[in-house]
């Protein structure tokens, strides 16, 4: 059996980019029944940006139910909160003593989110690839379905896991970044140059899959591309069309190539308003899901509970393998 392990950060709403990029992939290695799929909600991960309590509490439960409601099923696979599963914080610090500082300091997002954050360059926020290291080391995964960003903090936390290896013996497997076909970078729909984030100051940026529909109809058909005419991918020379017709082809379950054909001879504005539908009519039944799955907490925490004492059960196994090769005393 194959370990699969992934994670998204209740940071605000699922976006768009999140769904075709990650989740939609977890979807797919949940059907194989070669996979042992666990799938968190990385909340701790949330707080390396200041959050206000009470939003952050309803984000996290409102993601719990979107996991749900996108077919994540909680008989198939593990899906739990990351703050309840202990041996999280407690593998990560034991990480630290085993990362460059460094190492930390060239991290991509960090830089970004540092430049984002002025006002808060937390120690969270440097050291937010070593908790993502222990998440996937703590579960002996093997492969992390992941959007292209996050690649570069595979790369590291196979590089940490190497390290200590390299120290101690064989205790931790070493994990590969997988990438979904079509989307692995979905691009903001204000600025093609970089990726939608749902996080992103200006909400038009991105498609929230909560977003109703007239919201979506309107966002598409701001969206930006170019001062040419003609439909093609392109995304070196195209950002804006290329990212309209990933998506596209993503809700239509097409390749790039079929959906490219649809559109001869017609205009941008056609684009914009057929992905705008096929994004609504791929959203449609995960929102009904969501509505009836939200209003019933008691079945959303039972099933964070066993979904928390699974991942415990594994996780402690493979922290006190560690601990017993330091060296500490155990009791
Ligand atoms: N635009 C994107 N296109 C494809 N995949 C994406 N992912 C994120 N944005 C895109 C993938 O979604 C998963 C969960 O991401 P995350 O919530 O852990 O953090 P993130 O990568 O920092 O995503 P956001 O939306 O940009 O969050 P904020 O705004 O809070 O920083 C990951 O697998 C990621 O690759």
């Amino acid at each position: 059996m194959k370990t699969i392990y992934s994670a998204i950060q209740p940071s605000g709403i699922m976006t768009l980019g999140n769904y075709i990029g990650a989740v939609d992939n977890w979807h797919r290695m949940q059907a194989d029944a070669n996979n042992k799929c666990i799938f968190a909600l990385a909340d701790l991960h949330t707080i390396t940006v200041r959050q206000d309590p009470q939003k952050f509490h309803e984000n996290a439960m409102s993601f719990y139910a979107l996991l749900l409601a996108l077919g994540i099923d909680p008989k198939k696979s593990i899906v739990y909160f990351q703050s309840h599963v202990q041996e999280h914080a407690y593998l990560s610090w034991l990480l630290n003593c085993y990362t460059m500082v460094g190492e930390m300091n060239r991290m991509t997002q960090f830089k970004d989110k540092s430049q984002k954050h002025a006002d808060n360059v937390n120690m969270g926020l440097m050291d937010y690839p070593v908790l993502m290291a222990a998440d996937i080391l703590l579960y002996n995964t093997d492969e992390v379905p992941v959007g292209y960003d996050q690649l570069q903090h595979i790369e590291i936390a196979r590089d940490i896991a190497e390290r200590v290896n390299g120290i101690y013996g064989d205790i931790f497997t070493i994990p590969k970044g997988v990438l979904t076909k079509v989307g692995a970078k979905v691009m903001s729909l204000q600025d093609p140059l970089s990726k939608m984030s749902k996080s992103d100051p200006n909400p038009k940026s991105y498609i929230s899959v909560l977003d109703d529909d007239a919201t979506i109809m309107k966002k598409f058909k701001s969206a930006v591309t170019d001062s040419e005419t003609e439909i093609r991918f392109d995304p070196e020379n195209k950002p804006g069309v290329s990212n309209l017709l990933t998506i596209l082809a993503v809700a239509q379950n097409k390749s790039i190539d079929e959906v490219v054909k649809d559109f001869d001879g017609l205009m941008y504005g056609h684009l914009k308003v057929r992905t705008g539908e096929a994004v609504c009519e791929m959203l449609k039944p995960m929102k009904e899901e969501y509505n009836r799955l939200i209003k019933d907490e008691a079945y959303l925490m039972k099933c964070a509970k066993e979904g928390a004492e699974q991942a415990h059960d594994i996780a402690i196994d493979t922290l006190n393998r560690f601990k017993k090769a330091i060296g500490f005393v155990t009791l």
